[in-house]
């Protein structure tokens, strides 16, 4: 055999190899991109179950289920891009339609894990979701790569009028910071009663707001309500009606009572660097 038949041989291989690799991880940011009324713009979105409308995300968990959602019914991880990508998608998946043994998603999902799901996208109130669509047809599969990767730095935001209104092009508003790991620092409770599964409304010192939403598997009934200032860190989520538009409604989904960081706790550490 010459060279050039080696040659030609080792392309056709090295061709197939790449028909038959498994397909790169879409772009997350894309994914949810949105239109003016807030409905997820990307073409497969809502898309028919086709396998050439399936997605496939790769990024950071920045949740285990259990701390999110009771495991026995549903199933909710957020996973967040890594660069040059950026943004974050949700995975859902509830009981409530599908008579098939339960859960039927990895439960040893990790903050700080890097995992891959496969499925399709849709909206559902203000954010596109990966999820099952009602159907067992749409169900979408969960690999986890690689354990204990770590979590994202928290977006800080120190202005709540920055990240609390609709803004299509996503330069800024809610959209720029849906599903991400996101710290609100300098912030204190306006109103509403504090405790798992209540939303608070937070307000900065120029008195803008946004809701606080206190996971119904977190600690706080434990702890009572911060009386004065604190940065809070949590995941930044849009919990919208089911009707458009999609414009507001954002929220921080804090999972724990340790993610919030007291101001007097803030003001020791400050003054300990100066000790
Ligand atoms: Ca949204």
């Amino acid at each position: 055999m010459n060279l050039k038949k080696i040659a030609r041989l080792i392309f056709y291989a090295s061709f197939m190899l790449f028909l038959c690799a498994p397909s790169l991880a879409d772009n997350i940011w894309d994914l949810e991109a949105v239109d003016a009324e807030g409905r997820g713009a990307n073409p497969k979105n809502g898309a028919p179950i086709d396998p050439a409308n399936k997605v496939v995300i790769q990024g950071i968990a920045l949740n285990n289920p259990a701390e999110l959602l009771p495991t026995t019914e549903q199933w909710q991880v957020y996973v967040q891009a890594e660069p040059p990508d950026h943004g974050g998608i949700a995975a859902w998946a509830g009981i409530f339609y599908a008579d098939t043994p339960w859960p039927r998603y990895p439960l040893n999902i990790q903050p700080g894990d890097r995992i891959r799901i496969e499925g399709f996208i849709m909206d559902n109130a203000g954010k596109v979701n990966i999820n099952e669509r009602h159907s067992l047809a749409a169900a979408f599969t969960v690999t986890k790569l690689q354990s204990g990767v770590g979590m994202p730095a928290p977006q800080e935001i120190t202005n709540l009028s920055i990240c609390n209104f609709f803004d299509q092009t996503r330069i800024s508003g809610g959209e720029k910071y849906q599903a991400q790991w996101v710290k609100l620092k300098g912030v204190h409770i306006s109103s509403g009663a504090w405790g798992n599964d209540k939303s608070l409304t937070i307000a900065d010192d120029a008195g803008s707001t946004l809701t606080m939403y206190l996971s119904s598997e977190g600690d706080f009934n434990d702890h009572s309500a911060p009386a004065g200032g604190f940065n809070v860190t949590g995941i930044f989520d849009q919990e919208d009606t089911y009707l458009p538009p999609w414009h507001d409604s954002y929220r921080l989904w804090v999972k724990k009572y340790s993610d919030i960081e007291f101001f007097t706790r803030v003001m020791r550490s400050l003054w300990c660097q100066f000790e």
